[in-house]
């Protein structure tokens, strides 16, 4: 076979060598009947190609069928490495390429939805260019939603989706190297998981069952099963009614059991040390992705500590208090308030990354340990990345007789999930675990508006396609 280079490896090195490359023809530019230019993409990555008439290599045809292409073609290109004195503008690659042979392998339809150029503006260079008279499409959310694979083909979005592969990757990695054992929970399952509304019901041949709204009970269900460190990657439904900038119906749990030997902060422990990974990996090997996204959607770096921050809810309650926040003492944070903690947070003690611990156990889930020395408080916590909740954990009550009085009492129909009350009669440790949004963690790591930008073909109240 023949030898292909990729567009990201192509360089100053290579100067006078003879390339083949395959990408997207993302710009065409023809200069005289003579000369034409290609700028050639490959993920993130775009090279100049250059077409110039010559004997015997390039014919007054072959320009004009290099303008001919339509923008998003798929063309093989193959060419000599030349580096031109200037810098080159708009494209990532140093060097060019003098065409020698140019195929177009899969040719695309003329009049794209979106033109990935434009699409891949930032709001300031939006308005520069129209200040000065350019003619740019503007796209909306929407627009890019619903032709998502031209979306997705522009850099920040190229950024963020190696950045959640390698958020997944560290969260692997580390918990492996913990002694973490990955499993996978069935997502059909009889009875709600968290309680709660916001379950997808089904038919499962005659019975009444639920899309799984996390993997909560048989992630514990593992932990009675003897396995004593245990985490899932998998999908999570939820019947979101309302329609929020960080609400998806269906996202990616990274969900955490494990068995605690005398305190749940031991759970807190492994979050602290896993994100604190997490987020000098990202920052130590994704630059360029971090660069490409920031060009787009500007952000401010995450400021996070090397040790995670821990307040208690209380405590929490009483910063907003002194800035003036009411809240219900006992109650959940709405989303303002919840805002509003993260800026006095970020401002006090100069971190976006903390958590709150020991919520009151009338706003946690029915499975949520009650605090030992007060049980209108429990062993949980929420944590939180620029004032937004990222994950929530707890230890669990492995206690049957408890277990069943507190699904009672907070309303669920204990028949549901019988055989998971009886999974604790057998013996089991103390333990507790905790659930991440994938989506939720690199929006707010790189600063996005909105969990749709994070969400390769998001699932909304109002979107089930593309
Ligand atoms: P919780 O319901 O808080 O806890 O969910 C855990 C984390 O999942 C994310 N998340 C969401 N992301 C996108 N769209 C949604 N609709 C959505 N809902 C939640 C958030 C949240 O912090 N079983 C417990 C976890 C545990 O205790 O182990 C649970 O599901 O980032």
């Amino acid at each position: 076979g023949r030898t292909w280079t990729g567009v990201g490896e192509l360089c100053a090195e290579m100067k006078d060598k003879n390339v083949l490359i395959r990408g997207a023809a993302q710009a065409i530019r023809s200069v005289s009947k003579k000369m034409a230019f290609l700028v050639v993409r490959q993920m993130m990555s775009t090279v100049q190609c250059v077409l110039v008439v010559s004997k015997d290599v390039v014919s007054p045809q072959m320009v004009r069928f290099a303008t001919s292409l339509s923008k998003e073609s798929i063309v093989d290109v193959e060419g000599v490495i030349s580096v031109p004195n200037e810098p080159i503008k708009g494209t990532t690659q140093q060097v060019e390429i003098q065409v020698r042979k140019l195929y177009c392998i899969n040719r695309a339809v003329p009049n794209l939805p979106i033109n990935i150029e434009d699409a891949s503006r930032s709001e300031i260079e939006f308005k520069k260019a129209e200040d000065s008279g350019e003619q740019l499409v503007r796209v909306g959310q929407d627009t890019r939603l619903n032709h998502r694979v031209l979306d997705l083909r522009t850099p920040a979005n190229q950024a963020i989706f190696e950045i959640q592969s390698q958020v997944e990757k560290v969260f692997r990695q580390f918990l492996e190297s913990e002694g973490f054992r990955g499993i996978h929970t069935p997502k059909l399952i009889a009875g709600s998981s968290e309680g709660g509304a916001a379950v997808f019901k089904l038919d499962y041949k005659g019975q009444p069952a639920c899309l799984a709204q996390s993997p909560q009970l048989h992630k514990q269900m593992t932990i009675c099963g003897g396995f004593g460190r245990v985490f899932e990657v998998g999908p999570v439904f939820r019947a979101e009614d309302s329609y929020t900038h960080r609400h998806l119906c269906e996202f990616v749990g990274l969900d955490v059991e494990m068995e605690i030997k005398e305190h749940y902060f031991e759970v807190c422990d492994i979050v602290d040390r896993l994100f604190v990974a997490m987020f000098d990996h990202l920052n130590m090997n994704c630059s360029k992705e971090l660069e490409s996204i920031n060009r787009q959607y500007p952000f401010q770096p995450l400021k996070y500590l090397p040790k995670t921050l821990r307040l208690t809810y209380d405590e929490g309650i009483q910063m907003l208090k002194e800035a003036g926040v009411e809240t219900e003492p006992m109650g959940d944070l709405n989303t303002e308030s919840e805002k509003k903690l993260g800026k006095l947070v970020s401002d006090k003690y100069n971190t976006d990354f903390y958590m709150l611990t020991r919520y009151p156990l009338g706003i946690r889930p029915f499975y949520t340990m009650p605090c030992y020395d007060n049980p209108a408080y429990s062993n949980s916590f929420d944590v939180f990345i620029r004032g937004e909740e990222i994950i929530s954990g707890a230890q669990r009550v492995h206690l049957p007789e408890l277990l069943t009085k507190r699904a009672e009492q907070c309303g669920i129909d204990v028949k549901t999930i019988s055989t998971y009350i009886d999974s604790f009669r057998y013996g089991t440790p103390p333990h507790g675990g905790f659930g991440v949004g994938l989506e939720r963690v690199v929006m707010l790591f790189c600063g996005l508006n909105n969990i749709r930008k994070s969400s390769l073909f998001p699932r909304d109240p109002q979107r089930l396609t593309p």
